[in-house]
């Protein structure tokens, strides 16, 4: 079943046209009606607080997803701590380390199973695909992002999954931030897309292998997360 949810309409300041990596341009919302996703790109789209009505659900899966497999900084393949703290919940859990990025079924720190994905989780990231076009995802892994203020993500493209037929499902909670939305390649132009609490994009076929990344987090603390961004990533990995 599909929740009907709420969404708030996106500030002035969002509704801004941008150019992406063809140099089209994007209308930013100013066609889209509250509850319409903004279609950034042929198969990308920003839903607009469409995690607002979840957000007491996720929040105390988190807290218990918390207590199994905690937060954590990894290391980068180049031997760097990640600024964005992260654990992951579902069958696969995302990592990073000097061996290189992968899935594993296994906490590395626990040596337990990751926990499963709360269905609260699961059933949020379901309903988002659909309603951006991409009915019946079933992702196997959430990657839990913990940004503090001045955490970054570089520009990056998602390539560790077997299934690029799926899409990415990506939730910001709390603190806003700027997404950055590249091309095909590294150098393609950007969009800046400034995301807040409750906010969801998903991108997937033709755009599945877009780069992506988020600038480094301002210090304006959220009245409900404080002085942090939560962001879940769900992916089909396995
Ligand atoms: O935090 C975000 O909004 C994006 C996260 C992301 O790009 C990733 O986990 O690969």
């Amino acid at each position: 079943m599909t929740t009907t949810m709420r969404r708030s309409m996106a500030p002035e300041a969002d509704r801004a046209a941008v150019t992406t990596s063809g140099g089209q341009q994007c209308a930013l919302n100013f066609a889209a009606a509250p509850d319409q996703p903004e279609r950034l790109a042929a198969g990308a789209s920003l839903l607009r607080g469409f995690a607002v009505p979840a957000v007491a659900d996720l929040l105390d899966a988190l807290h218990a997803l918390q207590a199994v497999s905690a937060f954590r900084q990894m290391v980068t393949p180049g031997g760097f701590p990640m600024s964005v703290a992260v654990s992951n919940c579902g069958a696969l859990g995302w990592t990073s380390s000097r061996q290189g990025y992968r899935y594993t079924a296994r906490d590395p720190d626990t040596g337990q199973a990751w926990p499963p994905m709360p269905e609260a989780f699961w059933r949020l990231a379901r309903d988002a695909a659909a309603h951006a076009g991409f009915p019946h995802f079933d992702p196997d892994a959430c990657l839990i992002n913990r940004y503090r203020p001045g955490a970054r993500l570089t520009l990056h493209q998602d390539r560790n999954e077997r299934d690029f037929s799926q899409p990415i499902v990506s939730v910001s909670l709390g603190m806003s931030a700027t997404f950055v939305f590249g091309g095909l390649s590294r150098t393609g132009k950007t969009a800046k897309l400034p995301l807040h609490h409750g906010d969801v994009v998903v991108w997937g076929g033709p755009d599945r292998l877009r780069y992506h990344g988020v600038l480094p987090l301002p210090d304006l603390p959220h009245p409900l997360l404080g002085r942090q961004r939560i962001n879940l990533t769900f992916r089909k990995a396995g």
